[in-house]
């Protein structure tokens, strides 16, 4: 899907660190690694983490693609230490050193799994959590130790995402594309919809935000974070766990981002692609999405409107999106979390050794990350603009994209 901003990352939750390799970043863009600190620290904060946020302070260290705080137009390569490895030093040790856990899972069968009492670290870990990847990872990579899946599996993985999101806004700001996020749902409790209005209005949006980010839950309405977190401590104290909603939106975007042309060059394809790859999203919505459904035509269409040589619309029901492409006004993505799986509260599973039923039951989780979610749904919809940018408006360096860009911004200034 990304065919211009690309990366992969790598890193196991409890292991040494997560990085990723970037490709794709012109040269001559300022880029510190202070700046994209400054997101993953919005990462980490939110009510309703658990106990490892408190173990935690992410810090990007750049490895390689940027000297004397400039890219370089090579891959840019970003780390980020856990701290927990600390503590988790033998059982993710890369060495066979420590008894390994297949030879546990042996010593377990021969004695008729009489010491599988619990899920400490140094056993293997083989009670599957419905709603995690525990067993269906299990059967693909046919191991009998669900730890080899947790680790990989586990939204620590974010942290590097963010950080590669972190790098696109730079890009981005460049542009004087911003990226936003606000919480709009935490557990059924929900903010008054915006008026369509509104949605289009880069000022109420730039409001919302500023109060968002000063809220412990990001919800830009008082009464509603009062709720919010009324109901999250709720949750906290049955062991249970919370969903919510999210909306990020993109400022500053000019019209002709993405095709009609191709079916994966589509704008809104490549932002749905993006934000359900974030571990616990079920949903993805642009601009009015599912309600859009329930209206007739002559209600949902953004009118066009012409004065001051520019075109206009007084609403925004599309998110900014027409034919694949972005049309010029913000661009607004919803995303729906599912709660946490990993929950204090018991679910019935079975042990995948004995088969036998078991109530599960973990003692550190977080129970809600919706908040955390929003700050990595600007990750990726950074990526995917910056991507959409680069495609269109290509260059070795910032200078030759500002060049193509300002060409274009004539093009369509003069239409
Ligand atoms: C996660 C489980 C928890 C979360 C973690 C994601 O970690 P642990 O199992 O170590 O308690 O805190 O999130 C992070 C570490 C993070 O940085 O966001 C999971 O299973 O997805």
């Amino acid at each position: 899907m990304l065919e211009k901003f690309r990366y992969l990352t790598s890193g196991e939750s409890h292991g040494q660190a997560l990085t990723c390799i970037i490709d794709g970043v012109p040269a001559n863009l300022l880029l510190s690694a202070g700046y994209i600190d400054q997101d993953l620290v919005r990462r980490q904060k939110g009510f309703g983490r658990g106990g490892r946020m408190k173990i935690e302070s992410d810090r990007a260290k750049i490895l390689a693609g940027v000297r004397q705080g400039k890219t370089l137009g090579s891959p840019i390569t970003l780390l980020i230490e856990n701290k927990d490895w600390a503590n988790w030093q033998d059982v993710m040790s890369p060495d066979p050193g420590v008894k390994s856990q297949e030879s546990r899972v042996k010593m377990l069968r021969s004695k008729n799994f009489k010491l599988l009492t619990h899920n400490s670290k140094l056993y293997p870990v083989t009670h599957p959590r419905p709603g995690h990847a525990d067993l269906s990872g299990a059967l693909k990579y046919n191991t009998h130790d669900i730890r080899n899946i947790l680790e990989r599996s586990s939204a620590r993985e974010t942290a590097v995402r963010v950080a590669a999101g972190a790098v696109a806004k730079k890009f981005l700001a460049e542009f004087n594309v911003k990226v936003l996020s606000y919480v709009t749902a935490i557990g059924g409790i929900k903010v008054a919809s915006s008026r369509s209005q509104d949605q289009g209005s880069e000022k109420r949006i730039l409001e919302i935000f500023k109060k968002a980010e000063a809220s412990p839950v990001r919800c830009h309405d008082k009464e509603i974070e009062k709720k919010i977190v009324n109901k999250i401590n709720a949750a906290m104290k049955k062991g249970d766990t919370l969903g919510g909603v999210f909306e990020v939106v993109a400022l500053g975007v000019p019209a002709g981002l993405g095709s009609y042309t191709q079916w994966d060059r589509k704008l809104d394809a490549k932002l749905a692609f993006s934000f359900m790859s974030i571990q616990a999203i079920k949903g993805v919505e642009i601009g009015l999405g599912f309600e859009m459904a329930q209206r007739f035509g002559s209600e949902v269409m953004d009118e066009i409107f012409y004065q001051g040589a520019r075109f206009y619309r007084r609403t925004n029901n599309a998110g900014g999106i027409e034919g694949g492409m972005s049309n010029g006004m913000p661009l607004i993505v919803r995303a729906a979390m599912k709660p946490i799986p990993t929950l204090r509260r018991p679910l019935s599973s079975v042990d995948i050794i004995s088969k036998k039923p078991f109530k599960a039951a973990y003692e550190r989780s977080d129970v809600c990350a919706v908040p955390t979610a929003s700050v990595i749904g600007e990750a990726v919809m950074a990526v995917a603009i910056a991507d959409s940018f680069l495609s269109k408006f290509g260059g070795d360096s910032i200078e030759e994209i500002k060049r193509n860009y300002k060409g274009y911004l004539k093009q369509i200034n003069k239409f």
